[in-house]
């Protein structure tokens, strides 16, 4: 497919793209000029935002090696990869944790980030002046440790180091890892409290909070740094949690 290249050329994937973060990321590279192909799970979201913004709809399930590859499949320019799909499950000790909640939460944040980024690299390093760009959406949750958050810090600190391996691996491609605090969106603390609203409330009730377009914003201006830039690490947290 070559949707890259309809626009003004510049591409960029964007996973996870069908709320919160995502969704506000590839708002915001729209608006900024990019092409954005929104990928994720849930077709018919992506296909509203997709037309809302001209960008291009792909189901994608990053914990599946096939659709991974079907979407390197339709693409034959892509500058810009957000990693941003993942997120977490549960919030008990450790000794009750669940082991099917590690296996999801290290296949979509961790093996996910990895399994987009094996099979788009080849195209972001061909990318103009060694532009590529990967942004990969990590959290305080990969620099802090705290009680119920094992499994998920231990995932968000795999993401780091995933950043800072490509990082001094591959000059032909920037790295830059984003690390978000407390963001209220839509879905992240329900899926951690599985669907339990209520609880999911609390987390940002009475808080000072980020949305999700303040973490856009960063993206936006992450990417629209020229080549010879890399902003490693940026982390962002309402000012209460700072
Ligand atoms: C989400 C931030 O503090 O809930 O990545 O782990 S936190």
């Amino acid at each position: 497919m070559s949707i890259a290249t309809n626009g003004n050329g510049r591409c960029a994937v964007v996973t996870g793209a069908s709320s919160g973060i995502g969704e506000a990321s590839a708002r915001a590279l729209a608006a900024d000029g990019w092409h954005v192909v929104v990928a994720a799970r849930r077709r018919e979201r992506l296909e509203a935002l997709a037309a809302d913004i001209g960008g291009t709809a792909v189901e994608l399930d990053v914990t599946d090696d096939v659709s991974v590859a079907a979407l390197a499949q339709q693409l034959d320019r892509v500058d810009l990869l957000v990693n941003n799909a993942g997120g977490a499950k549960g919030l008990e000790p450790l000794a009750e944790t669940d082991i099917a909640d590690w296996q999801w939460m290290f296949d979509t944040n961790v093996l996910g980030t990895v399994r987009v980024t094996q099979v788009l690299l080849p195209l972001l390093e061909a990318a103009p002046d060694n532009s590529g760009l990967i942004i990969n959406m990590g959290s305080v949750a990969g620099w802090d440790v705290y009680a119920g958050g094992s499994a998920y810090n231990a995932a968000k600190h795999g993401v780091r180091v995933i950043s800072r391996a490509l990082r001094i691996e591959n000059h032909n491609v920037r790295v830059t890892e984003l690390d978000p605090g407390r963001v209220a969106t839509e879905e992240f603390s329900l899926n951690r409290f599985r669907g339990d609203a209520q609880r999911a409330a609390a987390v940002y009730d009475g808080e000072l909070n980020l949305s999700a377009e303040d973490i856009a914003e960063a993206v936006r201006w992450v990417a629209a740094q020229p080549a010879h830039v890399n902003i490693d690490v940026m982390t962002l947290k309402p000012r209460t949690q700072a």
